[in-house]
């Protein structure tokens, strides 16, 4: 349920009902923060590293590695965290390695965390890619399938065991997909001696980008109190200009405890406070959020400082959460997406977690001149493609007021047993994941549940069916997407969501060569597509590979201006569409980047617009000055963009 904008009161009352099902998930991620009471030790920089090279990649489990230092058990070398380990190192057999790989790095805790009773310790691993399973000091904490989100587990109890110990942590990763992991992917072994030696195989996955591994995002420490904070959700909404942000607080550790939630503004002003685990706080001369370029003052976040204070007769325990929140609505109606009751249009990128060395692995000067470029570009939106992003990086878009789609790893489900059971229960999960560590962000505006699955398949159309239903239960608050590349989409899947995702590749994988095809082609995809559903469309990739520096005129494939002509063709008909239904662009892709090795891939996929090393191609340019075009004529740009150098 997306609800009408128009309905004023009727919809504050909805929202007080959504707001219910929004909390339906009972275990909170939220990002740790410090505050008075909660301390983060990171434990990112060199790791010690062994991958189970053994012909059944299972001799680490069989002689329990974890027991001891891994260095005692056999060679180690050094490996960065966070980083996937396949381009670290010189030897071609890790950068192609399918199995298990070793990470263990030792701990000094602070002697007051392991002092204090009443603190929690909790490990949490930002990412690893793709099942985990974590020990300390010899001891199992916690295991995860699945790559791109978090998973903790306290570990308090165990380091106060013996606190002479150093903490030892073990983290065992296997790469491996399988057809019920998200994405899928399967292992297929070779027996033919007369081609392939003794143990050859090799893993078969149906998207498009390199299947790093390892370690990917931060590895923490942090404590809480005993009675403690467990997760916060907040859904927001304004009428005329007051500011409604809906809260609730979910406490673990403490039968009973005080809450207040006192809402700041940016100069750390108090606004307004309540108190109480739910409640409204109202905003008088609100200050909304906005995306960059709609308004002169955009991506407003305000800071909820959520204070718990709880009791168990022996100790007091005082907690202190703050939730940066910015205040804003979406909804869609049968040709527009509106922010704040304005129409929005999407003119973004999609990415991926990508660069030279560290592969999918974390980065801040990586990411820091990604906003660059995309403020540059006059971009205001980009989709997580293909799979949920580092929290970080959403954090940056609600400072920068960068629209998301927030896209699950739902990507590559082409084979019919991954439409099975088991594939679904996963995909479900993910989807509570996704949601519970994503809700709080202003700037995602719309879930994506898979990209391009094989909707020919009879059983695509219950599988979408239950997913999106799922997807909407957990959060009623935002619309609900699948990105489609086939008409049987039409048919299956596609009913059930809000906004309609095209990809289209036309004059590339279809008529290669052939640029006069795309004003006909992308014209009755659009009309094909709302016709049979009266549903907002955005043209969720398009796009074509340019090698940068290979010139041709006239244009040829795989040239700098054979890329701009297809850019240019596609956006004269989008320019005619916008003035419909067509509510959004993102070019396929900001950058080039690593793929599997094959014949159609010249080291990675080259249809960025940016080179892997961020450079721009000619084709940045177009999108350059089509996109400030755009951002003049739908918003109104901020002040400091009349001095475009301050970027
Ligand atoms: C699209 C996929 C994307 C690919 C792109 C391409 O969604 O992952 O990288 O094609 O082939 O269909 O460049």
């Amino acid at each position: 349920m997306v609800i009408p904008a128009r309905l004023g009161a009727f919809r504050v009352l909805c929202l007080f009902t959504v707001f219910e099902a929004v909390c339906l998930l009972d275990t909170g991620m939220l990002f740790p923060r410090e505050s008075s009471s909660r301390e983060v030790k990171e434990l990112n920089g060199r790791w010690d590293f062994r991958a189970d090279k053994s012909p059944n990649r299972n001799q680490g489990f069989e002689k329990a590695w974890y027991k001891s230092r891994l260095a005692e058990t056999g060679p180690v070398i050094d490996m960065p965290v966070p980083a996937s380990y396949n381009d670290i190192t010189q030897d071609p057999t890790l950068r192609d390695f399918i199995g298990w790989v070793w990470y263990e790095r030792e701990v000094v805790v602070p002697a007051r965390w392991i002092a204090d009773e009443g603190t929690r310790v909790v490990l949490r691993v930002g990412s690893a890619h793709y099942y985990s399973v974590v020990w300390v000091n010899g001891v199992k904490v916690t295991e995860h399938n699945g790559g791109h989100l978090p998973f903790e587990a306290e570990i308090g109890s165990l380091i106060r065991k013996d606190p002479t110990q150093p903490c030892r942590i073990t983290i065992a990763v296997n790469n491996t997909l399988t057809l019920d992991t998200l994405p899928p992917g399967n292992i297929q072994h070779m027996d033919d001696r007369t081609k392939y030696p003794d143990g050859f195989f090799v893993q078969n996955i149906y998207f498009d980008f390199f299947n790093y591994a390892g370690i990917h995002r931060s590895v923490l420490l942090y404590t809480t109190p005993k009675a403690y904070v467990d997760d916060i959700t907040v859904v927001t909404d304004f009428l005329d200009n007051t500011g409604l942000v809906y809260y609730k607080v979910s406490v673990q550790g403490a039968a009973t405890a005080t809450l207040k939630a006192t809402l700041m503004d940016k100069n750390g002003h108090c606004v307004v406070s309540s108190s109480g685990p739910s409640g409204v706080l109202k905003v008088v001369d609100v200050n909304l959020w906005w995306p960059y370029l709609m308004h002169e003052n955009p991506a407003y976040l305000y800071s909820m400082e959520v204070r718990l204070m709880a009791t168990d007769g022996r100790s007091t325990y005082e907690d202190v959460y703050t939730l940066p929140v910015g205040i804003r609505t979406v909804n869609v109606t049968s040709t527009q997406f509106l922010i704040n009751n304005k129409p929005f249009y999407f003119h973004g990128v999609n990415k991926h977690e990508d660069s030279d060395i560290r592969g999918k692995g974390f980065d801040w000067p990586l990411i820091v001149k990604d906003f660059n470029l995309l403020k540059w570009l006059g971009a205001n939106s980009f989709r997580t493609s293909h799979y949920p992003y580092a929290e970080e990086i959403l954090q940056m878009c609600d400072r920068h007021g960068i629209v998301v789609i927030d896209e699950c790893p739902g990507v590559g489900i082409k084979d019919i047993r991954s439409f099975g059971n088991s594939s679904l229960t996963h995909h479900l999960a993910v989807m509570d994941e996704l949601v519970s560590r994503d809700k709080n962000h202003a700037s995602v505006v719309m879930w994506s549940v898979a990209n391009e699955p094989a909707a020919e398949m009879p059983p695509a159309d219950f599988y979408f069916k239950t997913l999106i239903k799922h997807t909407k239960a957990l959060d009623p608050t935002r619309p609900v997407t699948f990105i489609t590349d086939s008409n049987y989409a039409r048919d299956r899947g596609a009913p059930y969501v809000d906004v309609i995702c095209v990809n289209s590749y036309f004059s590339w994988y279809h008529d290669p060569g052939h640029l006069e095809v795309i004003p006909i082609q992308l014209k009755s995809q659009f009309e094909n597509w709302y016709g049979k559903y009266q549903k907002p469309i955005i043209q969720s990739e398009y796009g074509a590979d340019a090698v940068a520096g290979i010139h041709s005129d006239p244009p040829v494939m795989f040239s700098e201006e054979y890329q701009k002509a297809v850019l240019q063709s596609y956006h004269n008909v989008l320019d005619q569409k916008r003035k419909q239904y067509v509510i959004g662009e993102l070019i396929w892709n900001f950058a080039d980047f690593m793929t599997v090795q094959g014949i159609t891939r010249v080291v990675g996929n080259k249809k960025g617009i940016f080179t892997r090393e961020r450079q721009p191609k000619a084709a940045a340019f177009i999108l350059k000055e089509r996109y400030w075009r755009l951002a003049n004529e739908t918003g109104r740009l901020p002040v400091w963009t009349k001095y475009p150098c301050s970027f």
